[in-house]
């Protein structure tokens, strides 16, 4: 099986755990893309469902596939949010951002009831940090600063595209902060939110209900009662 059809098998065991109808937040990245597909096909079949979207690309997917938005300004009653993820620890902590999309992901995150994170078994780890660098939002202002100041938790690299920083959609850049394995992720997120100018961290602590696995037997449903150290996937 290829990691596409991975993704799109992980996408659509999340469609199985919407509400009938609702408003639902909707991520970022290449698997949250095949979910909004998705929903979209059963909007256009009458379903009722808002969104939120976690992006610019994902507003203009959402928009063009019939998915009516409630407004950026918020509050929001959001029921579910399906999300993916770089990396997926045994605790279910996560790190997301890869996709620069990770403050308005957090902010969705936090605003919805359920959480739900659709991942291929690439993703997992035992700890954050042995496969993904922390994405880092920052202020521009006095953006090397900040980012001096980051390479007290590990290797900070400003996130360039196309030979200039990457200007996140909230307007920011990002430093990637290259840690290695991360032995207390609930303690490295408030360290690195007390620096001035961070914005937000790619960190993601507790904040999953429902982690679908997609691997080559199928899909596997990990839940924070139900660690994954029990039943490990790889060494
Ligand atoms: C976006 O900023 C990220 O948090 C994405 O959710 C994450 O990078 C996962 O993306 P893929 O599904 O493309 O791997």
């Amino acid at each position: 099986m290829s990691v596409d059809e991975a993704k799109h098998r992980a996408a659509a065991a999340a469609i199985l755990e919407l509400p009938p109808t609702g408003v639902i937040g909707l991520g970022s990245g290449s698997t949250a893309r095949l979910f909004i597909e998705q929903v979209g096909e059963l909007v256009a079949k009458g379903s009722d469902y808002r969104a939120v979207p976690t992006s610019e690309a994902s507003r203009t997917l959402a928009s063009a596939v019939g998915i009516t938005l409630l407004p950026d300004e918020g509050p929001w009653n959001i029921d579910v949010t399906v999300d993916g993820a770089d990396e997926v620890d045994v605790d279910l902590n996560l790190i997301k951002g890869g996709g620069a999309a990770h403050t308005r992901e957090k902010i969705v995150n936090f605003a919805s009831r359920r959480n739900i994170i659709i991942v291929d078994a690439s993703k997992l780890s035992k700890r954050l940090g042995e496969k993904w660098p922390v994405p880092v939002e920052v202020l521009r202002f006095a953006h090397l600063s900040t980012g001096q100041a980051l390479s007290r938790w590990g290797k900070p690299t400003l996130r360039v595209r196309g030979g200039a920083p990457l200007v996140t959609d909230t307007g920011n850049y990002i430093y990637d902060l290259a840690t290695g394995p991360i032995a207390d992720v609930a303690a490295l997120d408030s360290e690195l939110q007390r620096v001035p100018g961070v914005v937000e961290t790619g960190l993601f602590v507790a904040r999953a209900d429902l982690v679908i696995v997609s691997e080559p037997e199928g899909v596997r449903r990990l839940t924070p009662r139900d660690p994954r150290v029990k039943t490990p996937v790889s060494p």
